[in-house]
């Protein structure tokens, strides 16, 4: 079964306070939730990714920037025969739904504790879970949230029209409420989110049903296209605007690999033609300075093709500007 750990925040107050800390913030205490996943994706160097997160001192950067880490919780990934399976249109369906149980729980309690849940991958099938105990905790409230999902791709493959069976290529549907009901109806209801409410930015590799799935379901997207014509800034503020103004909190599901590789090449899918390193600060902050992001995903690390763990620190980097980190 799918277990997590808890430490609790007692071993991390005992470290030496840091010369530099600043005084304490008004956000919301931090949850890291480290999920080793590997099962969703071709490349099992996804499951390193939450160690070197810790390598890049997360857990110290958060805190020396002012916020609480309230809880580190590790969840449990099996290592499961199901990944060499190649036949199947729906790779080690059971096992990724067993951690979105986990996942989801870890969530939704941290919302619960008027904490922010980041999520640290770990292959992006994740977001299922993620997106379950954010869509939990939002409908218990009977409040709108909104999702934005930044992917070098588009994730809205279901076991029928996915090439590969790889689940990290799903989740987006997943969470829309289509693909696997042992995924699609985690949590007892389903979907998750209206398209209406969900946007892609920065998407530039797609599969042609996905194209299709994109058009089916509704949800907005912005393209690299829309992003070189706009910029970025502009694109970020028509996609709070199309989210709708009446949600109460965003979910920000961040694929790495929405970077350009040249940036980050330490992911597992690359794809050229991608964020800048500015351009993915910059979405961050304007998204921070909205004061609507509740909950965060940060997917898709593989330490096996970075370079000196410099992927790992940007994403340290990232998650900072998505707590409010700004130049000036
Ligand atoms: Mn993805």
């Amino acid at each position: 079964m799918a277990q997590s750990t808890k430490s609790g925040s007692s071993s991390l107050d005992n470290q030496a306070a840091p010369a530099k800390a600043k005084s304490a913030r008004k956000g919301r205490p931090v949850s890291l939730i480290y999920v080793p996943l590997f099962l969703g994706g071709s490349h099992r160097g996804a499951s390193m990714g939450p160690a070197a997160m810790r390598v890049a001192e997360l857990p110290e950067r958060i805190k020396n920037f002012g916020f609480q880490v309230a809880e580190e919780i590790d969840i449990d990934v099996p290592h499961s025969v199901c990944w060499w399976d190649t036949q199947s249109h729906g790779k080690c369906i059971p096992e990724i739904s067993q951690v979105s149980e986990a996942v989801a729980d870890a969530v939704e309690s941290a919302l619960e504790a008027g904490n922010l849940p980041i999520t640290i991958g770990g292959d992006h099938s994740l977001a299922i879970g993620s997106i379950a105990g954010a869509a939990s905790y939002w409908r218990k409230r009977n409040e709108q949230f909104g999702l934005m999902w930044f992917d070098a791709h588009a994730d809205i493959n279901t076991p029928d029209t996915s090439f590969s069976g790889n689940v990290h290529g799903m989740p987006l549907a997943v969470s829309l409420g289509k693909g696997d009901p042992k995924l699609v109806e985690l949590r007892g209801f389903s979907p998750k989110i209206p398209a209406k409410r969900a946007v892609l930015i920065g998407i530039r590799d797609l599969d042609a049903p996905e194209r299709d799935m994109i058009n089916q379901t509704g949800i907005t997207p912005f393209s690299m296209r829309e992003v070189d014509h706009l910029g970025l800034g502009r694109v970020t503020d028509l996609a709070l605007a199309s989210v709708g103004p009446d949600v109460s909190g965003l979910h920000v599901s961040f694929d790495i690999d929405v970077i350009d590789p040249d940036v980050a090449p330490g992911v597992s899918t690359a794809s050229r033609g991608g964020l800048s390193y500015r351009e993915s600060h910059l979405a961050l902050e304007l998204l921070a300075e909205s004061d609507l992001v509740r909950s965060i995903d940060i997917v898709e690390l593989n330490p096996a093709f970075d370079v000196r763990n410099r992927t790992a620190e940007l994403a340290v980097e990232l998650i900072l500007s998505a707590l409010g980190k700004r130049i000036l």
